[in-house]
Order: C-alpha cells, then sequence, then structure tokens
C-alpha cells in the first residue's frame, strides 16, 4: 500500500506524550465502555493488531462480550471479558472511547490501582478535569490522557497515534479504524464529519478496508427479532414540545414479546431523530424489569450531554444517554418532566 493520502492531524504535538508512552509499553492490557459500539471496538482492535504485531503482549478487555453484529471485525475473537487478578506488573493500561471510570464496568478501579501507566484516547465530552488512576500515578505523570471532543472518532485518534509511531496500517487494522469511523459518524451522515474523515476513510480504503462489506455486515445483517421489536417500539411514539420532542419506549415484555435482545434495539432513537419537526429525540428502553437505558439525540443547539449528566450519564452534544433504575413508563415521565420547561407544549403534533 502506497501511503501517499496526506490526512490533516489537528494537534501532533499534543499526541507526543501518548505515542511516548505507548512506545515503551511491552504489556499492554486495552478496554473500552460497556456497551462497546464499532468505534469502541474497532479502536480497540486496531491498536491491539497492531501492538500484537510489534511483539507486545496485549490483553483486548470488555466487561460485555462483542455483539453479534461486530463478531466479523478482525480479531474480535481476541476480546476477553476477564482479566487476571492479580495484574501483571508492569501493565500499561489504555482506555478507549471512554474517559469516566466508570464507563469501563465493574473492574474499573481495580485495572486503574493496579497498572503502572494509563493512556486515555476519547472523544466524549468529559466532566472536567478527568478523574484517572490514584494520585500516586498522577504524581509520577504515569496517566496520560488525550481527549478532544470535536474528533469524529476515536478510531482516528487511534490512527493517528499509529501513524506518529510510524507502524503500517495493515487490512485487519483498516477495517477496524473504518468500522470505527463508520458508526460514529453514523455513516458519515453526523455533525462530526469533516473533510479529514473523508481523507481518513479513503486512506483506510486504499490499505484493504472494503466498504461495501463492512456496510453490509453492520447494516443489512440484523436478525429479524430486532424488526419485530421496531414494529412493537414504533407504536410508542410520541412528540412533545410542538413536535420538537420526539419519544420511544420499549418495555420489558416488547423485549419478551419480540424475544429480543438489548442489543437488538441498538440506534432504534433514530427512529424518532428522523422525523422532520423533532430536535431532540428520546429512546427509553427497559432492558431488564426495573432497569433502563435511555438514548439521547440532537439536531439542534440542546446539550443532550448536559441533559443526560442531570441524570447520571453524559456522552456527546449531539448524542448522548445514562442508565436509571425505574420502568421505562417512570423514565419516561422524569425525561418529560425536564425537557418540558426548555420545550414547552404549544398544543399541536400530539401523535
Ligand atoms: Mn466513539
Amino acid at each position: 500500500v502506497k501511503h501517499t493520502t496526506i490526512i490533516e492531524h489537528p494537534t501532533a504535538a499534543a499526541l507526543g506524550p501518548v505515542c511516548e508512552k505507548l512506545r515503551g509499553a511491552e504489556r499492554l492490557l486495552i478496554t473500552c465502555h460497556i456497551k462497546p459500539d464499532g468505534d469502541a471496538l474497532g479502536s480497540m482492535l486496531a491498536l491491539g493488531l497492531a501492538f500484537k504485531a510489534r511483539g507486545r503482549e496485549v490483553t483486548l478487555y470488555s466487561e460485555e462480550p462483542v455483539p453479534n453484529l461486530l463478531r466479523f471485525l478482525p480479531g474480535a475473537d481476541l476480546v476477553v471479558c476477564r482479566v487476571a487478578d492479580p495484574l501483571p506488573e508492569d501493565t500499561t493500561l489504555v482506555v478507549l472511547d471512554c474517559n469516566e471510570p466508570q464507563r469501563i464496568g465493574r473492574e474499573a478501579q481495580r485495572l486503574i490501582d493496579a497498572a503502572s501507566s494509563i493512556v486515555v484516547l476519547d472523544h466524549h465530552l468529559s466532566r472536567t478535569p478527568p478523574f484517572w488512576g490514584s494520585k500516586a500515578h498522577r504524581a509520577q505523570g504515569c496517566c496520560v490522557s488525550y481527549v478532544l471532543p470535536e474528533i469524529f472518532a476515536t478510531g482516528a485518534i487511534v490512527f493517528w497515534v499509529l501513524r506518529d509511531l510510524g507502524w503500517t496500517i495493515t487490512p485487519d487494522v483498516a477495517t477496524n479504524l473504518y468500522t470505527a469511523i463508520l458508526s460514529d459518524t453514523g455513516c458519515f451522515r453526523h455533525s462530526n464529519t469533516t473533510k479529514s474523515t473523508f481523507e481518513m476513510a479513503a486512506f483506510l480504503v486504499e490499505s484493504g478496508a472494503d466498504p461495501h462489506g463492512v456496510a453490509v455486515k453492520l447494516y443489512q445483517n440484523c436478525p429479524v427479532r430486532r424488526q419485530r421489536l421496531l414494529a412493537l417500539i414504533l407504536q410508542t411514539l410520541e412528540l412533545h414540545g410542538g413536535g420538537r420532542v420526539g419519544l420511544l419506549l420499549a418495555t420489558a415484555e416488547m423485549f419478551r414479546q419480540a424475544q429480543a435482545a438489548e442489543e437488538d434495539a441498538e440506534d432504534f432513537v433514530a427512529y424518532a431523530r428522523c422525523i422532520d419537526s423533532v430536535e431532540v429525540a428520546v429512546f427509553i428502553k427497559e432492558t431488564q424489569p426495573g432497569r433502563v437505558s435511555v438514548s439521547l439525540r440532537s439536531k439542534s443547539a440542546f446539550n443532550v450531554a448536559d441533559f443526560a449528566r442531570t441524570f447520571g450519564g453524559g456522552g456527546h452534544f449531539h448524542a448522548a444517554g445514562f442508565r436509571a433504575p425505574g420502568t421505562a413508563p417512570e423514565i419516561r415521565d422524569a425525561v418529560l418532566e425536564r425537557l418540558g420547561p426548555v420545550f414547552p407544549d404549544r398544543g399541536k403534533h400530539h401523535a
């Protein structure tokens, strides 16, 4: 592969400490956020495969198994759901697509305490300053974080790291990074999509990623139960705030009826977001009886990350979420109560 394309690197200097830390790392534990998506897993696998190819000892850890739809990713079978206890000495913990420890899951604190170094690469808005590592870690400068919310995907940061390290992007690495970018830009449609997104995608295709192959695996590959679940969920559509708030809801009973699982409802918030009048889309799913997961999307100047934070969640300006105890109808009422003052009803558009 000829590496001819020049991809703008907005902050090359800022990545220096990250590359320095990673170049010297012989043993890595790479992880990402719970409910791993295409960007989280694509980034993790790309970085993991690149380090394995350099003879490093690499563990790829996710609290939850790789979702069915992402099992096609090269290296997906390397992902483990358990980590050695105690952690081997001199382990560099690399956290991708996540900058809040609790988003790693139950093992977060143990891994942070046991790691000799920590590297955080992410593009989510963070509570400032992000907490990482013990006081000892921070005193020794062992924790390096690179968090840029304006970057379209964590996979892009991984791409720049590999490029700055001077390592070749193999076809398997390219496929993982391409998937990361395609996922997090919503197929190059979200507001985070830039010229450099397309340049990077082009470079990855040149390096061996197959755009059609990845698209088919991601978007034309769903089990029929997903469509049956969607049919039930679409019937719950409500509009509020003069049509500016669109809300969909999935009860535990709907999951049971469709014999579907949480991962089958991935991205259903898009069916509320795509409505012309909707500025804020809400999808509430009761994943287990009494436990909900809420997805929020914004098409306007309303910051859903801030909104999610009032419920203990977080995310991006235009895409965020939270988890909470309660039934889907209870959380619906709570969400609408807090959105009400921002989007007052104008007495129209009630579905
Ligand atoms: Mn991401």
